[in-house]
């Protein structure tokens, strides 16, 4: 019989750096007297970043919704946005932020991508972007969606929130549609404890996302436009520097953990685990399996729960779905009917512990508690 942790197992930990290192990078901060406003540590981060993700242009904020949300904004979106409902909440705040309404799109049950064989139905007159999110670093079928939207005039925006530095086909994510954002939140593969970024195709846009980020501030005596205070100050992007130091060991670590995961778990009757599709290169943010009630013999729920008994918190990512928040109930492509696949997909996925700092040991211990489980 296997015993639980002794100390709570959490889905994942934040990659940090030695506190050495930031207490010298806190020192160089605070001895420029520039910490906010896009000072030295901002362009220096905003630089490696573009040429770690290999994008040309870059554009850092506080976060990724309003990343997000001033990307929609940016692109001057209107109407409806086609979407997935299977995310997180930031992704559809960001349309309501932007006055336009989400249209909800089934997803795929391999990826669990937005679906693009059910896009052109939801198109409407009123349509002005899709809206992709590469769920769990598994990246949209991005030339599909790209095909659709050439043919119908529309924008084409990503949420990779969780893709930090996958790939498609050898080529970066960022570079894909009109827009792309990653968030550098603190549960993120690279982190600034809080904070996000947008990469785009069209350079124009530069100066535009850095007055919407800037109160639309342009000079001393000139406000051009209405923005928003988005600005990431210069300790986020400091530490942020020192964790994209530590990011390709981390990666080679969760590779390591996929790797004891998929040994373990892969014959377990009624789990189904959320791989990457081939010729695709994960960004490891999260491990993910279905839980599939009948031939498990248990709900993803009641595992959920047993899972805490042994002191290991694993995440239902993404449950509810967007669709069934309550300000949503009069949409008509909130109806069951519509999203049949994420229903089932949002009552099933669960999200296990996978960071690094984990090692093969307790993973392979958490393997092993599931299996008990499942023969209880
Ligand atoms: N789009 C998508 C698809 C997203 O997933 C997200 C964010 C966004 C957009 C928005 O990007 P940001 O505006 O956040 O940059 C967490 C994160 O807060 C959120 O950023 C993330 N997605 C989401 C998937 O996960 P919660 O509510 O689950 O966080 P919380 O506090 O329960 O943390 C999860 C676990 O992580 C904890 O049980 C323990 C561990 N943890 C967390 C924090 C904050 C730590 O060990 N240390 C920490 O400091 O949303």
């Amino acid at each position: 019989m296997e015993s639980g942790f002794e100390t709570p197992v959490y889905i994942t930990r934040p990659l940090l750096p030695d506190l050495q290192l930031i207490t010298e990078k806190f020192h160089d901060i605070i001895d420029s007297k520039k910490v906010t406003n896009m000072g030295d540590q901002h362009h220096e981060l905003e630089r490696q970043l573009k040429q770690y993700l290999n994008v040309e242009h870059m554009t850092l904020f506080s976060n990724g919704t309003l990343a997000l949300l001033l990307g929609i904004k940016a692109l001057g979106l209107r109407g409806e946005v086609i979407t997935t409902p299977f995310t997180f909440p930031a992704t559809v705040q960001a349309l309501d932020w932007n006055q336009i309404t989400p249209v909800f799109c089934d997803i795929e049950p391999h990826t669990l991508n937005i679906d693009p064989a059910r896009i052109e139905s939801l198109i409407t007159e009123r349509t002005s972007a899709i809206l992709g999110v590469h769920v769990f670093g598994n990246p949209c079928d991005v030339h599909r969606i790209q095909e659709i939207a050439d043919r119908y005039g529309l924008k084409v925006i990503y949420d990779a929130a969780h893709a930090f530095g996958s790939t498609i086909d050898g080529m970066p994510i960022g570079t894909y549609g009109d827009l792309t954002m990653f968030s550098f939140h603190a549960t993120k593969l690279f982190n600034t404890i809080e904070g996000g970024a947008l990469t785009y195709r069209d350079p124009e846009l530069v100066q535009k996302l850095n007055l919407l980020k800037n109160f639309g501030i342009a000079s001393e005596d000139q406000v051009l436009l209405s923005g928003l205070n988005a600005k990431m100050n210069e300790i986020q992007a400091g530490i942020g520097l020192e964790v994209l130091k530590l990011v390709n060991d981390e990666r080679i670590r969760r590779l390591d953990l996929l790797n004891v995961y998929m040994d373990e778990l892969r014959d377990v009757q009624g789990l189904k685990i959320v791989t990457a599709t081939n010729n695709l290169s994960s960004s490891l943010q999260y491990f993910v399996v279905r839980v599939v009630e009948e031939s498990f013999g248990k709900s993803r729920d009641w595992l959920h729960e047993q899972l805490k008994k042994f002191n290991i918190y694993s995440r239902k990512y993404f449950y509810p779905l967007c669709s069934e928040f309550p300000w949503y109930y009069h949409l008509e492509s909130t109806s069951s009917e519509n999203l049949e696949v994420a229903h089932r997909i949002s009552s099933e996925v669960l999200c296990l512990p996978f960071y690094g700092e984990l090692g093969r040991e307790s993973a392979r211990k958490i393997c092993r508690i599931i299996k008990q489980l499942q023969a209880m």
